[in-house]
């Protein structure tokens, strides 16, 4: 079996979150809040089914998703765009790529010991967050 992601992930550090929001045309006040908070992520991995909860103080996300299986993502409360996303195995790596009206949108998740990273891509940006497993 490759990575298991299971689990409750708190937010430890990001780099260029900043960035990834103006990519995604986030409001200067969402953003000016958004890079305030300590997301908490909850992943749930059952074979080839995911869904990653992420939660804040502010705004939530969720997504689920099957490996290979393209699904319309709505990305509501982020940019609001709708996507048609795909996420396959990279090695031990979750790439998914969010195909819609932003050029190289996507993220990429992986494990290193009790940490989780995450990558999210958009247009020329890229931010890095990494995250403890609670
Ligand atoms: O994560 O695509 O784990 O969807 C941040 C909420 C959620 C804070 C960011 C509010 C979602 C921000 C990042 C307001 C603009 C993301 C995927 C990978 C799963």
């Amino acid at each position: 079996m490759p990575a298991d992601f299971n689990g409750t992930w708190n937010f430890m550090n990001s780099d260029n979150f900043e960035g990834y929001m103006l990519a995604l045309g986030i409001d200067f006040a969402t953003r000016k809040i958004a890079k305030m908070l300590k997301p908490q992520k909850v992943i749930k991995q059952e074979g080839d089914s995911f869904s990653i909860h992420t939660t804040s103080t502010f705004r939530s996300y969720f997504v689920q998703f099957k490996i290979g299986e393209e699904f319309e993502e709505d990305n509501k409360g982020l940019d609001h765009r709708k996507c048609k996303s795909v996420v396959t195995w990279d090695n031990d790596k979750l790439v998914c790529v969010q195909t819609g009206d932003k050029k190289n949108r996507g993220w990429t998740h992986w494990i290193e010991g009790d940490e989780l990273y995450l990558e999210l891509r958009c247009e020329d940006q890229v931010c890095k967050q990494v995250y403890k497993r609670a």
